[in-house]
């Protein structure tokens, strides 16, 4: 499950989208935070088609702090997979492009300061420890990037310096989503903010959180909206994290797993459970299209669609898997 960090300048609705997103009541305290199930369509039809007992969606967090980019924030934003930047589209003095650029540059001075404070000590350190020295090279080049006002995520970094510095929590390393918060009925596009940014009312899918599904769908429609805000956020943040759904299905249950795009066929059966990628021997494949087209799993293998896969398979966007092991 990734967790997705709700950001931007006070006011600009983060809180009102937070409770769209997740239709949940803000509790007050430190922080808001609430799980959600990814939106799916394809797991009602293959749990009709299979008679599972259980529908089991792939699940995604939402964190948003009251206040934003405070200390507070700035410490639980640390922590995510990914942020979405919230920035008011709505109302004559919105200026979307400009709390973006001032969001990016709190997210600069917040990750320039913490690693000032790391090579700080870390140079200390490096006198006696050649690990020390390594760190203290990649907080290095860490520092004159976000000296030069660029994010940590515009450098190629190799594996273990990248993880170092997710290890630090760096927040410009952690891909990030744009969502204009427009008003009711305002058309999709907003001028003067990255391509891939979306738009959302904030304010009117609150409003209908609470709704049953075809009500919500109906109330949106009606401004224009065609699909609720969630799934949008979702389906950008999964593009941003680069992440593919597959999925499983059978009698006890049909359920939505996530893994890093070009995964591998026993990394996401590790996913599934370690015991599935240690034992892992081969994968059953059959994509969610050739399920629905043929009318079940077993038609489908029964057609001839269903193929065996080793463990150099790469797992495709919407591959049902069956996972044979042996521990
Ligand atoms: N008209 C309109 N008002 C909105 C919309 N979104 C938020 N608001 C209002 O703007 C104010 C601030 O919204 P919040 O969602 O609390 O903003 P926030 O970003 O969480 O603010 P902080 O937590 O204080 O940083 C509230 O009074 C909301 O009712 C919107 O889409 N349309
Ligand atoms: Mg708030």
């Amino acid at each position: 499950m990734k967790d997705v960090g709700i950001v931007g300048v006070p006011y600009s609705g983060k809180t009102t989208l937070f409770k769209a997103l997740t239709s949940a009541g803000t509790a007050g305290g430190r922080s808001n935070q609430a799980v959600v199930d990814v939106p799916d369509e394809r797991l009602k039809v293959l749990t009709d088609l299979e008679g599972s007992k259980k529908t089991v969606h792939a699940k995604v967090r939402f964190v948003d702090v009251p206040g934003g980019l405070t200390a507070q924030g700035i410490a639980e934003f640390r922590q995510t997979d990914a942020l979405c930047i919230v920035v008011r589209s709505y109302g004559p003095d919105a200026d979307p492009a400009g709390e973006l650029g001032t969001v990016e540059a709190e997210l600069l001075l917040a990750d320039l300061a913490s690693i000032e404070s790391a090579l700080e000590k870390g140079r200390k350190k490096a006198r006696s420890s050649a690990e020390a020295r390594r760190e203290v090279d990649i907080l290095e080049r860490a520092h004159a990037l976000l000296d030069s006002e660029r994010s940590l995520r515009e450098e190629k970094w190799d594996e273990d310096e990248l993880k170092f510095l997710r290890g630090f929590g760096a927040l410009t390393l952690k891909p990030w989503i744009v969502a204009a918060n427009v008003a009711e009925g305002a058309s999709d596009e907003v001028g003067g903010l990255p391509d891939g940014s979306l738009a959302v009312s904030a304010s009117l899918e609150a409003e209908v959180a609470g709704m049953d599904e075809s009500e919500a769908r109906d109330l949106l429609a009606g401004f224009g909206v065609e699909e609720p805000g969630l799934g949008k956020v979702i389906r950008a943040s999964y593009r941003a994290l680069d992440l593919i759904t597959f999925l499983t299905t059978g009698e006890d249950e049909s359920r939505a797993w996530e893994v890093g795009r070009g995964a591998k066929a026993p990394e996401a059966a590790g996913v599934i459970h370690s015991d599935l990628e240690r034992g892992f021997i081969r994968a059953e494949v059959v994509h969610y299209d050739d399920i629905v087209a043929a009318g079940s799993w077993s038609d489908a293998k029964a057609q001839g669609r269903l193929r065996v896969e080793g463990k150099d398979y790469e797992v495709k966007e919407g591959d049902c898997l069956n996972i044979r092991f042996a521990v």
